[in-house]
Parts: C-alpha cells; sequence; structure tokens
C-alpha cells in the first residue's frame, strides 16, 4: 500500500493545549506523525510518496470561504493583537447570542471555533493546508485505480465542520477527498469512522446529502468529546435521512462489543454500494490512549483492518486521532497490514 505523506505536517506544532484547566504540551503533536511514518518504513508497507497540489478549491468546496480566509489570518491577527501565547478562544455565541460575524480576533476565534482545547499557532494554516493535499492526493490515487491508499494526514481533520475547527482540526481532510472522488466521476462514497471521537464535522458536512454515506463509531457523547453531537438518534436530515449512522458506545467499550459495532456499520456499507470507502482512521481506540476509554489491543487493530478488508472496495485510509504515541505506528500500521492481509 502506498502512503501519501509530507514533513510539512510539523508546521503544526503548537506549545499548549488547554486541558484539565492547565496549559499543556498538545497531546496532537509533530512526534506521532513521525512514530507513523517510521513504522510504515519499518515494515516496508510499500512505497512513500509526496503529496501533489491541487489548490484551495477543493477545500473551498467543503468548507465555507470566511471560515477559510479566518484560518489563514488568525495567527498574524492574534499576534498584531499583541498577545503572548497562542490564539485561543475565550467567549462563544452561545444560546440566543447572536451570529453576527466579530471585526476583533477574540470574537472571530470564538465565533469560528467549536472547541477551546485547540490553539491555533504559527504554520498551523499551512500544515493544515498541507494535509488536506495529503488526503487529495489519496483520493486521485484512488480514481487511478489503486486498491487502498494511506494519506498520513496531520493535522487530523473529522472535528472540522463547514465553518467550525477544534479538537485539534482544521480542515476536515476526510469529506475533502470524499468530495473530490464525486467531483471526479464516483456517485457514492462511504466514510466509516473509527477514531474514538465522534466525527461531527464530517457529519455537519454531510447531513442533509445521500451521496455520501457517513457511519462513526465513538465514545458516547454523554462522556465523551465533542459531547454536541454523535448521537444514535443522529441519522440525517433532508435528503439525507438515514445517511448519517451513529454508534455511540460507553465507557471501557472492548473489541468485542466495537467489533460487533463495525460488523453492522460493514453491512450498511455493503448495502448502500459505494463506488469508494474513505476510513477515518483513529487509533485513540488504544487501551492505554490517555484521553479516550475504549479498550482495544494492538493485534485487534489487525483483525478490524481485514474485517473492512472483506468490503472489496477501493479504500482511502485517512489518518486522524491516536495519542499513545509510543504505540501510534505500530497500531495505525496494523490496520494497514491487516487490510493487506486480507485482500
Ligand atoms: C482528532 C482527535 O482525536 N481529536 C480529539 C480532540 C479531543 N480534545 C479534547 C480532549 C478532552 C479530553 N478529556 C479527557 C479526560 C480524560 N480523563
Ligand atoms: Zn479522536
Amino acid at each position: 500500500m502506498e502512503t501519501i505523506f509530507t514533513e510539512r505536517h510539523a508546521l503544526r506544532n503548537s506549545r499548549t493545549e488547554l486541558f484539565g484547566g492547565q496549559l499543556v504540551e498538545p497531546f496532537e503533536r509533530p512526534s506521532r506523525a513521525e512514530y507513523i511514518i517510521d513504522r510504515v518504513r519499518e515494515v516496508a508497507l510499500g512505497p512513500v510518496n509526496e503529496p501533489d497540489d491541487f489548490g484551495m478549491a477543493p477545500i473551498t468546496a467543503i468548507h465555507d470561504a470566511d471560515f477559510i480566509a479566518f484560518l489563514q489570518v488568525a495567527w498574524p491577527d492574534w499576534q498584531a493583537a499583541g498577545f503572548k501565547g497562542e490564539a485561543m478562544p475565550t467567549v462563544w455565541p452561545a444560546r440566543r447570542m447572536s451570529h453576527r460575524i466579530p471585526t476583533d480576533v477574540e470574537g472571530r476565534l470564538g465565533y469560528y471555533a467549536l472547541s477551546g482545547e485547540t490553539a491555533i499557532s504559527e504554520g498551523t494554516w499551512e500544515a493544515a493546508y498541507a494535509s488536506a493535499q495529503v488526503a487529495l492526493t489519496g483520493a486521485e490515487r484512488i480514481n487511478q485505480g489503486a486498491r487502498a491508499v494511506f494519506s498520513l494526514c496531520r493535522p487530523p481533520g473529522h472535528h472540522a465542520a463547514i465553518d467550525m475547527y477544534g479538537g485539534y482540526c482544521f480542515v476536515n481532510n476526510a469529506a475533502v477527498a470524499a468530495q473530490h472522488l464525486l467531483d471526479t466521476g464516483a456517485k457514492r462514497i462511504a466514510i466509516l469512522d473509527v477514531d474514538f471521537h465522534h466525527g461531527n464535522g464530517t457529519q455537519d458536512i454531510f447531513d442533509a446529502r445521500d451521496d455520501v454515506l457517513f457511519i462513526s463509531l465513538h465514545g458516547d457523547p454523554m462522556d465523551a468529546f465533542p459531547h454536541f453531537l454523535g448521537h444514535a438518534e443522529e441519522t440525517g436530515t433532508g435528503a439525507g435521512d438515514g445517511y448519517t449512522i451513529n454508534y455511540p458506545l460507553p465507557p471501557k467499550t472492548d473489541f468485542a462489543t466495537w467489533r460487533a459495532a463495525l460488523q453492522k456499520a460493514l453491512a450498511q456499507i455493503k448495502d448502500y454500494a459505494p463506488d469508494a470507502l474513505i476510513v477515518s482512521l483513529g487509533v485513540d481506540t488504544f487501551e492505554t490512549d490517555p484521553i479516550s476509554f475504549f479498550k482495544l489491543k494492538s493485534d485487534d487493530f489487525t483483525t478490524y483492518g481485514a474485517d473492512i478488508a472483506t468490503l472489496n472496495l477501493p479504500t482511502l485510509f485517512v489518518m486522524e486521532g491516536g495519542y499513545d504515541i509510543a504505540e501510534i505506528g505500530v497500531n495505525a500500521v496494523n490496520v494497514l497490514q491487516g487490510f493487506e492481509g486480507a485482500s
């Protein structure tokens, strides 16, 4: 399996995350991608290639132009305001408040942020742009007939909504890739989100559409980030009714329970008969992930990679979360090797 990767991910290197009332070193840090690419090379998964540049159009095909323009100027505007730390929101358009977009950078941060832990820092936009190009290049390889491709995206994307960033995500890489496939001939795309967290951004983007089936297995939002989306009763709206499927799972969910939900999801994807599958691949389902509460073991990632391969679909793996950094390379690549072993 080919891997698409660029060192430009390292431009996303914020120093601070708001966690437990403290500013800590971010869980989502550059070494994550380094451990993964090292493992890809160690097991000789396949060639590693740089992304091509598809420009801005595929990004603004998914995200609002004003939101993308904000991401591009947020850091310089924050610096110009004279603040000492990294850019974080402190105020939001909460219930019954105005949704007019403020002029001041603190107001704009709150308007476009869906969560407060994710700091915007120098290079964040450049890395997010490059990460989307990694996903797009993978999608293009699928167009050219590849059975499977690994887009080693960083920063991740599945929390980024039409006009919101947060949860370490800025541009929704999986959604940008899905739209590219649809715009170049595909009729239907399925997105299977196996990250521990609900893919609220992807759900938001495709909520009212029937050309993308979105299925997510995740920690129940009653107990886990992003808390305000990902319930079982969310099934899509309008033409999209029935094309969003959520499997919220409780604390301490083990592989047997998780896999039973996966099997249901795989049957639903098979019924949908998509032209291609995109897997939002987060490995924060691992038993020792520091911010999550599922109990998957390293071998389980191999097993479910093989399960996904039984669909026999062209498959684009897009890297999302995973924060037990010492094991992230083994766990992510186990999914890919499990898939290849069963293909
Ligand atoms: C892409 C991705 O995986 N993003 C996740 C963002 C999660 N950010 C909020 C983390 C809050 C964690 N609270 C954990 C409490 C642990 N006991
Ligand atoms: Zn996650």
